[in-house]
């Protein structure tokens, strides 16, 4: 007999069936025990009139037959008939896996990850992020785009000279990749025209908010042949859109598990453009006080502007100043050609056209204090020649977060890395 998987019983109902998967729940009533089976489907109700000495979280092999039963969760239970425990778990377990996950602290969930991760709906957050990967690929694909892998070893910074983990590398010094931003623009260059790359990128910045990680996956992005930053910002309108609309149509219970919904492609594509210079006299306005930056108070009363102004909280601020861009940023006068997108509240996107030309970049690496003799071979990219290009990164973990409505961006990322946690 083949595995039956337990969201699929009832196709099977008056058959027999083989079960495999974790104890998750178990009610001896004294004369008949219920034990609740889950599997990657889901969770079924199995029926004992007599089982072997059990744990939570054991993993099992059940045959039974399929009956209806109103009582029964989803209407449908196994009577069992045969056991097989296949690992017994050890009885001590820290928190049960069943229920509600808010009970018990993020630490704890964290601290005990490798036992957190088989609570159903903390399980589903990475359903959800593997459906993001999925589209974002995919829509991506479509459009003549060429997935990337780059290396995570850099000799030098991607995104300035901050920041950067120092990994031992034989007799010299290397560091874990900020970005693969030199890479994608180099990929461009080589003729790819338009690539993507989804890979981790590594901050050793000192944060301790519900919005960094020490390591996260960017989702990056990189096309040539593009006049402005508009173009770009449509891109990512179409990729969140994908994106959307594929997770609403493959996951909508986990969407309501969270009491999460996505915005509608029409939304998407009202999501407001305004320039940095506007953005903070509307926060100044708002605020009610001068406001000199963009912090995440403005992300948040920014994204409530556009809310109450286009129906949805989401906008891209443009036109950010020379000084608040890194040095391969296209300048336009005192700006330049780059932007953030704020979603919920929070950056989840930074992106620009890049320079293209070699005697400006060079001049821009030397004024943004870094040494071009360290950066020599990303500059042949465009000693050699580079089209106009651009591109944005997205935060894998931000995205997930605020389309679940996470309080915290840990709970995003499967094994976190933050200054304090670098296990399990
Ligand atoms: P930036 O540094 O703004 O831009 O990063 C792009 C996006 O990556 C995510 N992100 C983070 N997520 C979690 N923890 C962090 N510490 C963290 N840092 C960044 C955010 C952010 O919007 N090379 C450029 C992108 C480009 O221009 O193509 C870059 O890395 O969602």
């Amino acid at each position: 007999m083949s595995r039956t998987m337990a969201a699929d019983i009832k196709r099977h109902t008056g058959k027999e069936v083989e079960l495999s998967g974790w104890v998750h729940r178990l009610r001896d009533l004294g004369g008949v025990t219920f034990l609740i089976l889950r599997d990657r489907s889901g969770s079924v109700q199995t029926v004992w009139d007599k089982l072997p000495e059990l744990t939570p979280e054991s993993v099992i092999r059940v045959y039974g037959t399929v009956v209806e039963n109103e009582a029964a969760p989803g209407g449908m239970e196994v009577q069992g008939k045969e056991f097989t425990i296949l690992s017994q778990a050890e009885g001590n377990l820290p928190f049960a896996v069943p229920g509600d996950h808010t009970r018990v602290g993020i630490d704890v969930l964290l601290d005990n990850r490798m036992l957190s991760l088989r609570n159903p709906k903390l399980r589903s957050i990475f359903t959800i992020q593997s459906d993001i990967l999925d589209s974002f690929a995919r829509y991506l694909r479509g459009l003549g785009f060429t997935e990337i892998k780059s290396s995570k070893l850099i000799s030098s910074g991607s995104e300035g000279g901050t920041g950067l983990f120092p990994v031992e590398y034989f007799e010299t010094q290397v560091f874990l990749a900020q970005s693969p931003q030199l890479y994608k623009q180099a990929m461009v260059a080589a003729g790819m025209e338009r690539v993507f790359e989804i890979g981790a990128a590594y901050r050793a910045e000192k944060h301790e908010t519900a919005r960094h990680l020490n390591e996260y996956v960017s989702l990056d992005v990189e096309m040539g042949f593009i006049e402005s930053d508009q173009e770009l910002m449509d891109l990512e309108v179409g990729i969140l859109q994908a994106v959307c609309s594929d997770i609403s149509e493959k996951n909508p219970a986990i969407l309501e598990d969270w009491g999460a919904s996505v915005p509608t492609a029409q939304q998407l594509s009202g999501i407001p453009r305004i320039p940095y210079d506007r953005a903070l006299s509307l926060l100044s306005d708002r605020l009610d006080r001068r406001v000199f930056e963009l912090t995440p108070e403005g992300e948040r009363e920014l994204c409530s502007w556009a809310k109450a102004e286009a129906g949805i909280d989401a906008v891209f601020v443009h036109s950010f100043p020379r000084k608040k861009r890194p040095f391969y940023t296209f300048p336009n006068g005192r700006k330049t050609m780059s932007f953030d997108l704020l979603f919920r509240g929070l950056e989840i996107t930074s992106g620009g056209r890049r320079i293209n030309d070699y005697s400006k970049l060079t001049k821009n690496i030397v004024r943004s204090g870094l040494d071009p003799v360290d950066m020599e071979d990303y500059l042949s990219v465009f000693r050699y020649g580079c089209p106009p290009h651009g591109g944005f990164a997205i935060g894998l973990e931000r995205l997930t977060q605020q389309l679940l409505g996470l309080a915290n961006i840990k709970e995003a990322s499967l094994f976190p890395r933050d200054r304090r946690r670098i296990r399990p």
